[in-house]
């Protein structure tokens, strides 16, 4: 089919997405406990990601009350700044926005009796500033921010009894806010518990012997807490739909030889794990070998594996923001990163400054592996550039954005045009906020900037850049004027 040919569907969700801990602040106003990420100070570019720390520098940084060392705690100040910034989003047309619910602004401790009433009007402010200009909301219900004090007492996701403490916390929130709130997601990117475990599931390596099979216990509880979760909507909700949310790592295999192309549909099948378990509703072969290989005994209820079976998700949402490369024998390979993952270079693409390799074609690619293997309809959750911005006049002429917008955006289509059922796009930061790995600011993705520099100096306000005007006319033609 010709490019031409080929439509956005009606009512497709156009938006954009954050996470609370990137954006809030206000890490302990209106009754907030503090989440794990409150703990991490930054880090930069060159230095990489942090993720996890050792347990005496957790509690030492919890102790800290040094809020700027601190970038997750104070974010870009949406707690104050919602209405503005909704209105924002508005004016570009936004269908949808993907934002979530801080776990511990809702219970502060994550085992409370109560949950926090202060934290429920909060979101019952954002929901219905939303609704007053028709946006959707798309509501993660655990995007990297557990209450610490889960991690610390339970070792977080390890404990079953944390699967509890969750329905306990989704309950209240349907209860409050399934009736404004028509798509859910679970957890954001749920493999992050198996590459970096703090982060994804509050555990602290020094609190258990075996950190590999720590996780994949962790993960399990995690996969039963989400199974749960589609169970009590299907039954008590039936309006609403429930999302898995994970990575799309994409890899290529460096060369035709047999050997890479082994080792490249051996790391694609790790990879489909978690959404063949959240979507298909069991858990591969492999990963059952991998257990077998080395050793590990995963501790798997009665009854777990057949509620996983019959609580799929409604639709599979993933990130996609970069592809990489593999081969069998990788060690000698340049190598570069790709959000949680790190693999090797590919000579054909142009990388980011932060060194994620710029594939729009990819982004066909997943659309078409994910809708073969699990024929559900998929939601791209995530996707954009983060790269330096220069602020002048006003403005940021972010140009290149525009181009690696409008090349997946290109990719999507054609996706479409293939056959794929997408029923939304959310632009990853579509407002300028604290990096999820560095917790810098100066690693920008929004249509908006923000005047905040890497140390938490500035103003706060808020700047339309050029991408904000190309967005609003994506939008308003449903993605005819690319
Ligand atoms: C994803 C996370 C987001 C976000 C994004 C970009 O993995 O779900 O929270 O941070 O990556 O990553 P970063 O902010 O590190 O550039």
């Amino acid at each position: 089919m010709g490019d031409k040919e080929i439509k956005f569907p009606d009512g497709f969700l156009w938006g954009g997405a954050f996470a609370a801990n990137q954006v809030e602040g206000a890490y302990l106003e209106g009754g907030k406990g503090l989440s794990e990420v409150d703990i991490f100070p930054k880090s930069d570019r060159v230095k990489g990601g942090i993720f996890s720390l050792p347990y005496g520098e957790i509690i030492e940084n919890a102790q800290d009350k040094d809020d700027k060392k601190y970038p997750k705690r104070r974010g870009i100040d949406f707690y104050h700044h919602y209405k503005e910034d909704i209105a924002l989003f508005a004016e570009m047309g936004f269908k949808v926005l993907r934002f979530s619910i801080s776990w511990s602004r809702i219970f502060p401790n994550g085992d409370d009796a109560k949950p926090n009433k202060e934290g429920i009007i909060f979101y019952h402010n954002v929901i219905n500033e939303l609704k007053k200009y028709h946006i959707e909301p798309l509501v993660t219900m655990s995007h990297f921010e557990m209450p610490l004090q889960l991690a610390l007492k339970y070792n977080g996701w390890t404990d079953r009894r944390v699967i509890g403490f969750f329905m306990k916390y989704a309950e209240t929130l349907f209860k409050e806010f399934a009736a404004d709130v028509r798509y859910w997601i679970t957890f954001n990117e749920i493999d992050a518990t198996i590459h970096i475990p703090f982060y994804g599931a509050g555990i602290i390596a020094e609190k258990t012997s075996n950190v590999e099979l720590a996780s994949y216990q962790a993960l399990h509880h995690q996969f039963v807490a989400s199974a749960l979760v589609k169970k009590l909507a299907h039954e008590q909700y039936p309006g609403i739909s429930i999302g898995c949310m994970v990575t799309k790592n994409l890899k290529y295999p460096s060369t035709c030889k047999p050997d890479d192309c082994m080792q490249w549909l051996k790391e694609t099948e790790e990879d489909s794990f978690y959404a063949d378990v959240m979507a298909a509703g069991y858990y591969p072969y492999s990963v059952w070998q991998i257990w077998k290989n080395k050793g590990i005994t995963v501790e798997i209820e009665p009854g777990d594996l057949e509620l996983l079976k019959n609580n799929t998700v409604d639709y599979v949402a993933f990130s996609y923001y970069a592809s990489l490369v593999t081969s069998a024998d990788g060690a000698s390979k340049e190598k570069t990163s790709a959000n949680l993952l790190v693999g090797e270079k590919n000579p054909y693409l142009k990388q980011t400054p932060w060194g994620w390799q710029i594939d729009p074609e990819g982004l066909r690619f997943s659309l078409n592996q994910l809708y073969d293997r699990y024929r559900k309809p998929l939601f791209v959750a995530e996707n954009g550039l983060g790269t330096f911005d220069v602020f002048q006049n006003g403005t940021v002429e972010d140009d290149y954005r525009i181009d690696y917008i409008r090349d997946h955006l290109k990719a999507l289509k054609q996706a479409i045009g293939d056959g794929v059922d997408v029923f939304g796009y959310t632009y990853w930061g579509c407002i300028d906020c604290i990096s999820g790995s560095t917790g810098e600011m100066s690693k920008r993705y929004g249509f908006i900037y923000v005047d905040q520099d890497d140390e938490g100096n500035g103003s706060l306000k808020r700047y339309p850049k050029k991408s904000f005007y190309w967005y609003k006319k994506v939008i308003a033609s449903n993605g005819e004027v690319l």
